[in-house]
């Protein structure tokens, strides 16, 4: 029998804002992977500028979920976790990597946990150490440089930043487990934004940029990941994958932007998920 690429998201279901699984789940699916779901917390909302939001932690759900895949012998080819609902989830997570890894099975963390300089709001320091041990458990991180910051327990810069900063930082971060880095939301000018990668394997650093546009739009760390992932599952190289994911990164905020859409919704990404299956080459078959 053929056998379809399965991946197990395991973020936070934001009901309104589009941010984690909301975008995680349609990006992956329109990229041809048959995604499964691990929700680690329902919010009405995201915690990015709605007031109010209401938050059910589903800490308590991960290992009877674990248990009954476990059970029917369910394989992933791909695990990726992003917004954890709890201190406790790290461990839990950490668990589930070990009881669904076998030869062959990427794991990607996304270390969701702050931006610009600062924590999501229900995140506490302790959060940022724990989000340090899962990223030694994966194959890939992409943390952006807030994040990465946290994981290293070092100041965040800022935006002003050299090269060699970026580099060593990569480095710096694949040293706490993970072969592959990407960091996003790197900009060497004012024109430019994107990410690089640091694959430990080959020692090689790469970049990839699109035009920079001003303004925070929120869930797009998760359009990045879910991109970056889709390309690294449809078998590209991590050089081609990252630019893959910059480019459609930065297509949902053109037109976003174009759009004049309330930028708390999120991106507008189910627009541009045909350009991105085209750059995937899924338009073939
Ligand atoms: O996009 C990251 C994210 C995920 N989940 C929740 C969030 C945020 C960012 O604010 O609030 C609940």
């Amino acid at each position: 029998m053929n056998k379809q690429t399965r991946v197990a998201a395991i973020h936070d279901i934001s009901c309104v804002g589009r941010c984690s699984l909301t975008v995680a789940l349609p990006i992956l699916s329109a990229a041809g992977l048959d995604t499964s779901v691990l929700p680690t917390a329902i919010l009405s909302t995201h915690t990015g500028g709605f007031e109010g939001f209401t938050y059910r932690d589903l800490t308590e759900d991960i290992k009877p979920i674990s248990n009954h895949w476990q059970s029917l012998n369910i394989k992933f080819d791909a695990l990726y976790s992003g917004f954890l609902g709890s201190f406790e989830q790290i461990d839990l997570v950490a668990d589930l990597f070990d009881t669904f890894r076998s030869d062959g099975t990427l794991v990607m963390v996304d270390p969701v946990m702050a931006d610009n300089g600062v924590l999501y709001s229900i995140y506490s320091p302790e959060m940022a150490k724990g989000m340090t041990k899962l990223c030694a458990k994966a194959d890939i991180i992409v943390p952006n440089l807030t994040e990465a910051a946290f994981l290293l327990d070092e100041e965040y810069i800022g935006e002003n930043y050299s090269q060699e900063y970026i580099e060593k930082t990569l480095k710096k971060l694949s040293s706490l487990g993970a072969k592959k880095v990407v960091l996003s939301g790197v900009s060497f000018g004012k024109d430019k934004l994107g990410a690089a990668a640091y694959n430990s394997d080959t020692g090689k650093v790469s970049y990839a940029f699109n035009d920079k546009i001003e303004g925070y739009f929120h869930g797009t760390g998760d359009v990045f990941g879910s991109a970056l992932l889709s390309a690294i599952l449809n078998d590209f190289p991590l050089e081609k994958a990252i630019q893959i994911a910059v480019d459609y990164t930065h297509k949902c905020i053109c037109l976003t932007q174009k759009a004049e859409l309330e930028k708390r919704y999120g991106v507008c990404f189910e627009k541009a998920l045909p350009y991105l299956i085209k750059e995937l080459g899924l338009l073939n078959d």
